[in-house]
């Protein structure tokens, strides 16, 4: 952690969050022992998610969500063994990562050291489809395809395509000088980590200097914009909410 005289990078407008390192809170919580926990963005600031970084401190099993609660873990460090049902448990390799649906019995095996990215929400239902089973995969092995048609910013959907999933989870992948084609706005939020490198991100009519680590909530109709700087990719996971009308479910 770096010392500070009182600033930090971490900065909050009306629909945006950006939570630089710096500023990051540990808590225990009662449903994850032996855990640290750090809130990035959670519904106080106004997001219909919540996204944390947890660390195990001891091995420990972390019972699943709320009955209506989907969540999304993505491996850091360490080992995260996932339990659903009475399938054989499974062992998250290197960015590996599982969804495991609303309603679904989980459980998160993890030893001394074990650290994840986790990404909670209720989940939407709709009547007809049918609810999305669990999944599981690593971000090496998702196929990359250029975002509009720009070879260099290059996405991956971690997530199967489907109207069953009320959430997208992507890696973009910008090399250096590539940026988003647009100041986007639209109805879905966002919530991201940057997994390498840094750039400029514009959150409504500011611009942010971010590096990897910092996390960006950005809320519904947030006008919003990146380009990568340095000489390495950035790289990015994002969630967004999906396949789901803004008035009905
Ligand atoms: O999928 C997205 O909306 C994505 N392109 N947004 C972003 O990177 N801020
Ligand atoms: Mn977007």
């Amino acid at each position: 952690m770096r010392t500070s005289f009182g600033e930090t990078r971490s900065a909050f407008g009306r629909r945006y969050a950006v939570i630089s390192q710096d500023s990051h809170e540990r808590v225990t919580l009662p449903l994850w022992p032996e855990c640290g926990l750090v809130h990035l963005v959670t519904p106080a600031l106004g997001a219909d998610f919540a996204l944390f970084l947890v660390t195990a401190d001891r091995t420990t099993t972390i019972p699943g969500p709320a009955e209506d609660v989907e969540r999304f873990v993505l491996r850091q460090d360490g080992t995260v063994r996932i339990g659903v049902d009475d399938a054989p448990t499974q062992v998250l390799g290197d960015e590996g990562y599982a969804f495991l649906p609303a309603g679904c019995a989980s459980r998160l095996d993890l030893t001394a050291g074990a650290a994840m990215i986790v990404l909670e929400r209720r989940y939407r239902g709709v009547a007809d489809i049918a609810a999305p089973a669990p999944f599981f995969g690593a971000i090496p092995a998702v196929t990359a395809t250029p975002m509009k048609g720009d070879a260099r910013l290059m996405l991956q959907k971690l997530l199967p395509e489907g109207t069953a999933f009320d959430m997208e989870i992507n890696v973009m992948d910008f090399a250096p000088g590539a940026s988003l084609p647009y100041v986007e706005t639209h109805f879905m939020e966002h919530g991201l980590i940057l997994l390498n490198g840094g750039g400029i991100y514009r959150l409504e009519d500011a611009w942010f200097p971010v590096d990897t680590g910092d996390a960006i909530w950005m809320g519904p109709f947030c006008p919003q914009w990146f380009g990568a700087i340095g000489h390495g990719q950035a790289r990015y996971l994002i969630y967004k909410n999906w396949n789901r009308d803004p008035l009905h479910g």
